[in-house]
């Protein structure tokens, strides 16, 4: 069968009696025929009545029509599923991440004796040593971008920078002890013209902390290296009060977590570590065991454990812990049946079940059957469709980005990019409620994962690849990113009418650009989907595990039991994006629409209803402030917000907008205050701002805000400063959320359709009409002249393609291409290191 399909799969179907297998033949062919001959025929007629035969039961059942059943024409194989060619407006995509070559020469400059940076490669670095921590692309300045992009040439085109940040653990105290540096590089390709430039314009405080620092290579330096001198030690005690102990060894059955953020201003590092057990789905495993530990400065011998909790007890120091478990004091948890033996239920394994009905073959799936419809070029990462264009850009800290965004010509949007994303706990123990992560910390770009083709993705999706940088050499993805069209199986308009030029439909179709993160437990899919009227949608759906809780009575209020003695733990998301939307050109304005209940008098009102009558109005205000630009929704959603150009009219002489339009699940965080998230994260008060486009400003938080709660590198309120907005550069900083209020069905995953959250942009008087009308992927139709002949149509000459499909390859996952930075690719050994650099250890075993 085309496809690589199986029929009649399950073995068991083929040990039944040669009746039943008849009938199931028989039925599997119609169906067969039904998918067919659907797309070769639109003439249909109703089959006769069928009798089937299942099992003693026998009863009479109508089919559904079956298409016309003369002999279809043997059908042609269909075009290979491979986009066509882009024209990318330049043919330099000035997003783009730095190649292996710029990266691998950034490293040998840097590392170069002259640069005086005494550097230790980053695999043998202690914290006392300085070493590079992350090497990525510096964009170019807007202006400079834009001048590119009206005329491009080689004199126009924009020097390339990189941005390194280096860990200077070896900074004498005297100069301030260890501190981060974040420094732009270039010009690129490195000559003697290079230089290292200090990069502080964009942040509000001068130093970037070590103790905010993301984790390093070496695990001896990290977590790891504290753990393992004291939970050796309680390995007896936590065998017998959880069935898991931490020694270090490969088979180790308890793993631990650590909560953040770590600091709250810099001047310590320290964090809460949660045990697990170390089976499929850790995070729905906690065993209620914490120790608050220091990590402070660069030298890990001062590090210490600073008190345990237990079951609501707190122990100084671990002979105390030992003490009251040996003298029998220790008030222990009650058994947990559920957690001791069979732990499967939080893996994906497939419960055991009865298969439902028909579920043995696999579902539908759309194929372009006459060829994609969109235009990929690999190189440059540009994609084209139906009018759209955008480039892409790929960063460590969040993942894939959108630039130089066009519709018909025009450029809507120069960044369209994600920010942060924060998740931000409550319970009654002490992991969950010091719980604020702030995933850029972690990078959602170094979490980006390869996609599952035909799960994640349908299969003819085209996939481009993302390379992110670590300490230890850099990772290459091939499936980070998927591009494809789909079907939304509803037209986008559509009427039945009775008049000529009333009648039809156009199809609905939209282009989906699409990347997965995994951040430890939870899974986000980032979709930016593009639509023929002009509308983008951006959408953020979450998966992944919980992160669990130890259920017991004292947790109610701050979740849901979802097994005897695990919780989901109540926590809100709020994910920041940054649309850097130019309107009819730079200068646009922020618009507020709001509708009001009025009660008006007219002399005309005639008696019968009252001399008043009770409506609605829209009232038309610019914000002209950027203090008053920190916004949410009206209530009921009564109105919103736009950004417009005024000097630029549609032709009935309104401003061209485009206008922000909640999506699915519209919040921001319910929490305001909190010393965890005091600062940080301000962004993630309202449902959208609007601000002054700077080059200083050019992103909402940066991967060292998650530790710096009260004093953060970007601090998103300073970005509003009573500036006057009207007909400026402005930009758009939206929020996408869920309350996620944990529930039974949250096991063993959160489930994608109900969280997720989005917002669209959708034309605002932009244009004079609906530009979704163009479409040839239409129908028009015409009412019989006399009644009783048949409807007329015009299709456009888009008909149906009848073809086979090309068959759909096996499933392979690759994982990914680890290169050393020396840039030659590397042995899968130290790629596996890398995997687990990337992964920031968020799954800590100890390794002695
Ligand atoms: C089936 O289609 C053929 C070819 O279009 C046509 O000649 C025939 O009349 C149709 N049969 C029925 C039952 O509609
Ligand atoms: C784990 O491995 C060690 C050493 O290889 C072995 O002694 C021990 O019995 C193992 N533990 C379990 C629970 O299998
Ligand atoms: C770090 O390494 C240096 C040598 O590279 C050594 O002098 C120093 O003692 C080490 N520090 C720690 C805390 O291990
Ligand atoms: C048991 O140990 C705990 C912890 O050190 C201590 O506080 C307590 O006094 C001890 N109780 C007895 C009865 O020894
Ligand atoms: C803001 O600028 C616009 C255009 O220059 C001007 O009309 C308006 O009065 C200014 N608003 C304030 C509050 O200064
Ligand atoms: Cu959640």
């Amino acid at each position: 069968m085309q496809g690589g399909y199986e029929l009649l799969k399950d073995p068991d179907a083929f040990s039944l009696e040669s009746a039943r297998r008849t009938t199931h033949r028989r039925l599997l062919y119609s169906v067969l025929l039904i998918v067919g001959l659907v797309a070769c025929s639109s003439v249909y007629v109703f089959s006769s009545r069928v009798h089937i035969v299942l099992g003693d039961e026998s009863y009479q059942t109508e089919t559904l029509p079956v298409p016309n059943s003369s002999v279809p024409r043997p059908l042609d194989q269909c075009a290979a599923s491979v986009p066509l060619p882009a024209k990318p407006p330049a043919p330099v995509n000035l997003w783009a991440s730095l190649t292996l070559d710029e990266t691998v020469s950034i490293h040998k400059w840097l590392t170069d004796p002259a640069r005086g940076l005494d550097l230790v490669s980053a695999d043998k670095a202690n914290l006392s040593d300085n070493s590079i921590f992350h090497i990525e692309v510096y964009r170019p300045v807007k202006a400079d971008a834009l001048a590119y992009l009206e005329s491009p040439s080689q004199e126009t085109l924009p020097a390339r920078y990189g941005r390194v940040s280096i860990h200077l653990g070896a900074r004498p105290e005297a100069e301030g002890g260890p501190v981060i540096k974040d420094y732009v590089v270039g010009p690129l390709p490195v000559s003697d013209e290079t230089t290292l430039k200090e990069l502080t314009e964009i942040y509000h405080r001068d130093d970037i902390p070590y103790n905010a620092r993301g984790f390093g290579a070496n695990p001896f330096s990290e977590l790891p290296y504290l753990l393992s001198s004291y939970m050796p030690r309680l390995a007896h005690v936590t065998q017998d009060l959880f069935g898991g102990v931490a020694l270090g060894l490969e088979n180790d059955t308890l793993i631990a977590g650590a909560s953040g953020p770590f600091s709250f201003d810099g001047s310590f590092r320290r964090t809460w570590v949660s045990w697990r057990k170390n089976v499929a789905g850790p995070w729905l495993h906690p065993v209620n065991f914490f120790q608050y530990i220091d990590i402070s400065g660069a030298d890990p011998k001062q590090w210490k454990l600073l008190k345990l909790v237990y079951n609501h007890q707190i122990f100084e120091n671990v002979d105390d812990f030992l003490e009251a478990y040996n003298n029998g004091t220790l008030r222990r948890l009650p058994e947990r049946p559920d957690q001791r033996d069979d732990v499967e239920w939080s893996s994906r394994i497939r419960p055991s079940a009865p298969q439902r009905d028909l579920d043995h073959l696999p579902g539908p799936r759309q194929v372009s059957f006459a060829g994609l419809r969109f235009r990929v070029d690999r190189k440059l990462q540009y994609v084209s469709w139906m009018g759209w264009g955008m480039y892409l850009g790929f960063d460590r800290d969040m993942g894939m980005s959108l630039w130089d965004i066009r519709f018909l010509g025009d450029r809507l949007i120069y960044e369209l990019s994600p920010q942060e994303a924060m998740a931000q706990y409550a319970g009654n123990d002490p992991m969950q409620t010091t719980t604020a992560w702030l995933d850029r910390f972690f990078g959602m770009g170094s979490a980006v994962r390869d996609m599952l083709p035909g799960y994640d993705c349908p299969y003819e999706a085209v996939y481009l690849p993302a390379t992110t940088y670590t300490s230890l050499g850099m990772i290459t993805r091939e499936r980070a990113i998927c591009v494809f069209e789909h079907d939304t199986a509803r037209p986008i308009t559509r009427h039945t009418g009775y008049h000529e030029g009333e009648f039809g439909a156009v199809r609905g179709y939209v282009l989906t650009v699409r990347s997965v993160s995994t951040v430890g437990n939870y899974d986000y899919i980032f979709d930016y989907m593009f639509m023929t009227d002009g509308t983008i949608e951006v959408r953020v759906s979450a998966s992944g595990y919980l992160q669990g809780g130890f259920w017991e009575p004292k947790q109610t209020g701050y979740g849901t039991a979802i097994r005897d003695t695990t919780m989901g733990s109540l926590h809100d998301h709020v994910i920041n994006f940054k649309v850097d939307l130019d309107v009819g050109g730079l200068e646009n304005s922020l618009l507020f629409t709001h509708t009001e209940q009025e009660e008006v008098e007219q002399p005309w009102f005639d008696d019968d209803w009252g001399k008043t009558v009770i409506q609605q109005k829209i009232t038309r205000d610019i914000i002209e402030n950027e203090n008053d630009a920190k916004v949410n929704y009206p209530v009921n959603f009564q109105g919103g917000y736009a950004l417009i150009n005024q000097d630029k009219k549609n032709k009935w002489d309104i401003a061209r907008g485009y206008a922000v339009h909640p999506g699915y699940s519209p919040v921001h965080n319910t929490v305001v205050g909190s010393k965890r998230l005091l600062d940080n994260a301000n962004w993630a008060r309202y449902n959208l701002a609007v601000s002054r486009r700077k080059e200083t400003e050019p992103t909402s938080s940066s991967m060292w805000n998650m530790n710096l709660p009260g004093k953060p590198m970007v601090d998103f309120h300073k970005f509003f400063d009573g500036e006057n907005i009207t007909q400026q550069d402005l930009v758009l900083w939206i929020n996408v959320g869920t309350h996620h209020l944990p529930q039974a069905e949250d096991s063993p995953n959160t489930r994608t359709n109900t969280a997720s959250s989005s917002f669209f942009l959708t034309p605002l008087n932009y244009f004079d009409s609906d530009v979704s009308m163009d479409s040839t992927n239409a129908i028009l139709l015409s009412n019989p002249v006399k009644p009783g002949d048949p409807y007329t149509y015009n299709d456009y000459g888009v008909k149906p393609v009848n073809c086979v499909p090309t068959a759909v390859p096996p499933f392979e996952y690759r994982g990914l291409t680890a290169f050393g930075l020396d840039g030659k690719m590397a042995p899968p050994a130290s790629a596996e290191e890398m995997r687990k650099g990337a992964e920031m250890y968020h799954r800590i075993k100890l390794e002695l």
